[in-house]
């Protein structure tokens, strides 16, 4: 990184440098508070220093934020997620601080780099993908426009699993991202709550008390999130756990130390892991536990500074926004009501008025296997008081159904429990019910959401489905992560974009600015070349940077549909074999992600991805024409260095099945251009760039449908195909696999014999797709024009704009 790119004239928060100079105040913090000398201090030391330093400037203007908040009597947002896929911080803090150059100026008189010292912080991988990472970039961008707010979360302890590849295959190892402590955070004993499990409703005559069997207490521990230009500093609120009695002296002492501790690890245990599913959900009664001991804290949290603050809880809905990022905190509105009607007394109608005005939900899959219900033996076992509560909701419901005239049909529909087979909790249902707002996360996500998963609930409620196409926050997606292309942006069009993104359209007037095409070349060249090293010197691998860099990079899913691009991998190696004289275009495929520990296929398309790579990239019959790379553990300081080196950004879920994404906004925000399907936001990014600067193929989401309704033979598909048939050939035969040659017999069956997935039925327009970027690419400069639109039009998917629209359409919330 060139250090005179980053923060230029324009880009210096208002915060300045107040207080003591930064390189005294390292030092100090060094000695004071880390314990540490010059002559004794590791880099970690350096590092920790370095955080504290910069945290005692965020500091002043993390009080000046809460305290702006309570004068103005503000409204604020409650954004509550299971997860939070944050990453690093450091450099974020910095930025957005306006310290970068400040500190690197203070670190270099230590004789240190601040991009390794950087690089020494772990990252906080407290998510799985999209949603969690959504869920970092709103807390971001809620603080850049000012608007109060906290996000309520879980620390776990050890996130996401790190991802090892052993010969190809994946391996989870635990994730240690706290084990040199984290010094970000702090901890917030005072504010504790206990979270009761199971036990018995006792009826009181005038009130009902739940007794629950056992305890655990939540303890906070906050997180500064920094704005942009340091304006607002808001508040990530993770839950810890432990017992209520820490030891069992009386067991300890006679002997049974075991026993002693055994309710504090239960406890402990809530808080452990992060569970690795990002698609369906998980079934463990730990999972449920989690789910309520977060949720009840934060509620409880919310409700206590409503009446503390206001001194009676029928304010609420003026003064909180309840945000739910999924069904993973939607019991949320059970324990709403809980403590509404059992505690403050309210009667149940005004209860769930309050509730109502104060819940919103946003939903991010359509698959019917994904959203989440609990068996109901289960749930009531583990939370009585709120299975009464539910059904008490559930008879309102479906009462005002009968009365706008469903059906039995649509009655069993919209049922908060589902009484086919096995009963269970749905969970969708009751955060549909128990909101004022229900949101898709992309246009075609939410149109989808009314015509299918949703039907039932929305001819009930017409008004609640709302659509807020996701977006990324520019900050750590552009500038940080890019700060050469951020800078020649600068050069072309002032540094009004920094502070809106939409101004990148600017751009735009320039786009065939031949001299601006080239610079932003160099950038991206400069960018391969530092992915390049960075590849050499961790994975032993020689690329070429004058290649193009097409890049696959998500959750490993059959619907993501890795495989299609493997398929077309392998039918792209067997063409150059076969016709070398042809001008092939040098490419480098990049893929990674991470697998749920027990999806099998999905582990199984992570080994074809080594396999292939492994005989691709030692065949010199290819001449170095394809180079196939798959990056282990994928995360989110990863995606920072691959999104900026990248030509190409492959989006090529099976239409209808990826929600939004976000990784195609991040990919076309740094130029690349898209291979996609008209899937999520790739339509509204299509509609953005224009259809000259995307690839658009295959089957749209209506043609997916209708095609899995009947009619839909892949066999036929596939011997129609000759490219496709000797692809999938070749893997099932084993010629990737000699060691096993059956290995992928069952994989490339499920194509032949459903392909769910569609993966024949889109692969020749795939493989079209792919040829027609093959000669975009040998017009350069027509590319770098294509490259610029993107850039310039893409700026709508920042995520201020998105949040600008919850807090106007959803929350009713202003800055203050
Ligand atoms: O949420 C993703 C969608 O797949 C993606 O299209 C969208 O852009 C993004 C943000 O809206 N969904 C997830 O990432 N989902 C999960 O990670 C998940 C986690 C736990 C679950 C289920 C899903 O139990």
């Amino acid at each position: 990184m060139r250090h005179d790119e980053r923060e230029k004239p324009g880009t210096v928060a208002a915060s300045g440098s107040a207080g003591p100079d930064m390189k005294d105040h390292i030092l100090d913090v060094l000695r004071h508070r880390v314990g540490k000398d010059v002559h004794s201090a590791t880099p970690h030391d350096w590092f920790t220093a370095t955080v504290l330093a910069l945290r005692d400037k965020v500091i002043d203007n993390w009080m000046d934020s809460t305290h702006r908040t309570y004068e103005a009597a503000g409204k604020r947002v409650y954004y509550l997620s299971l997860e939070f896929l944050i990453g690093r911080l450091l450099r974020d803090a910095l930025s957005n601080m306006g310290l970068t150059r400040e500190m690197e100026k203070a670190l270099r008189t230590y004789g240190f780099d601040l991009s390794a010292i950087e690089d020494l912080e772990p990252d906080a991988a407290l998510g799985n993908g999209g949603l969690g990472r959504l869920a970092a970039c709103f807390m971001e961008s809620l603080a850049s426009l000012d608007i109060p707010a906290y996000g309520y979360g879980i620390r776990y302890v050890n996130g996401m699993f790190r991802q090892r590849l052993d010969d190809g295959w994946q391996v989870e190892l635990p994730e240690t991202w706290l084990s040199h402590g984290n010094p970000w955070e702090f901890d917030r004993r005072e504010s504790a709550y206990r979270i009761g499990f199971g036990g018995e409703v006792v009826d009181k005559g005038d009130r009902v008390e739940w007794i629950p069997a056992e305890q655990v207490e939540a303890s906070a521990v906050d997180t500064p999130v920094v704005g942009w230009r340091g304006k607002r500093v808001n508040t990530l609120r993770l839950w810890t756990a432990s017992a209520l009695d820490p030891i069992r002296l009386d067991a300890f002492n006679a002997g049974d130390y075991a026993g002693a501790l055994a309710e504090e690890v239960r406890a402990e245990t809530l808080v452990r892991v992060l569970y690795p599913a990002d698609s369906s959900p998980a079934g463990q009664e730990l999972r449920l536990r989690q789910e309520y001991f977060f949720t009840s804290a934060s509620i409880q949290d919310i409700v206590r500074r409503h009446v503390q603050t206001y001194g009676a809880i029928e304010t609420l809905p003026d003064k909180a926004a309840i945000q739910l990022n999924d069904t993973h905190p939607a019991v949320a509105v059970a324990e709403l009501m809980r403590l509404l009607v059992d505690v403050h007394g309210l009667d149940f109608n005004e209860a769930w008025d309050l509730t109502r005005r104060t819940v919103a939900y946003t939903n991010h899959t359509l698959l019917p296997e994904a959203l989440e219900s609990w068996p109901l033996p289960l749930f009531e076992r583990l939370l009585p008081r709120h299975m009464q509560i539910i059904y008490a909701i559930n008879s309102r419901v479906l009462r005002e159904a009968r009365k706008a005239g469903a059906d039995d049909r649509a009655i069993a529909a919209i049922s908060l429990i589902d009484e086919a087979g096995e009963r269970r909790v749905r969970m969708a249902n009751l955060a549909f019910v128990g909101a004022h707002s229900v949101n898709g996360v992309a246009a075609l996500h939410t149109e989808l959401m009314k015509s299918t998963v949703f039907s039932d609930l929305h001819g009930l409620y017409p008004t609640r489905i709302n659509n807020k196409t996701n977006g990324v926050t520019p900050r750590r997606w552009l500038q940080q992560c890019n700060p050469g292309l951020t800078g020649v942006i600068t050069d072309a069009i002032g540094p009004a974009f920094l502070d809106d993104a939409e101004k990148l359209a600017d751009l735009n007037a320039l786009a065939g600015d031949a001299a601006l095409g080239e610079r932003i070349a160099e950038v991206k060249r400069a960018n391969k070349v530092a992915l390049a090293s960075y590849l050499r010197q961790t994975m032993g691998l020689r690329l070429d940077p004058d290649a193009l860099f097409d890049v696959h990079i998500k959750r490993i899913h059959e619907y993501k549909r890795q495989l299609l691009n493997l398929v077309e991998t392998v039918a792209l190696y067997d063409q150059i074999r076969s016709h070398p004289e042809r001008d092939w275009v040098p490419r480098v495929k990049i893929f990674g992600g991470k697998a749920a520990s027990s999806y099998h296929n999905a582990k199984l398309i992570i080994k074809l991805a080594s396999d292939i790579a492994r005989r691709v990239n030692a065949d010199p019959s290819v001449g170095g024409l394809l180079k196939v790379v798959f990056m282990p553990d994928y995360n989110v300081s990863k995606a920072e260095r691959i999104i900026p080196a990248a030509d190409l950004s492959e989006q090529i879920s099976t239409a209808g099945m990826e929600a939004s994404g976000t990784g195609n906004m991040k990919f076309a925000m740094n130029g690349a251009l898209t291979i996609g399907t008209l899937d999520g936001a790739n339509v509204e990014i299509k509609d953005r760039v224009g259809d000259d600067n995307i690839v658009i193929f295959g089957l749209t989401a209506e043609e997916v449908a209708e095609k899995r309704a009947g009619g839909y033979n892949p066999r036929a598909v596939i011997e129609k195909s000759r490219e496709l048939q000797q692809a999938v050939s070749a893997i099932a035969t084993g010629v990737f696999s000699p060691d096993d040659p059956s290995r992928y017999a069952g994989l490339m069956g499920g194509i032949y014999d459903h392909d769910w997935f569609m993966v024949a039925a889109d692969f020749d327009a795939y493989h079209a797709a792919q040829r027609r970027v093959d000669r975009l690419w040998e017009d350069q400069a027509a590319w770098r024009e294509k490259a610029i639109r993107n850039i310039a039009n893409v700026g709508w998917f920042s995520s201020d704009r998105t949040i600008g629209e919850y807090a106007r359409d959803i929350w009713g919330v202003g800055s203050a």
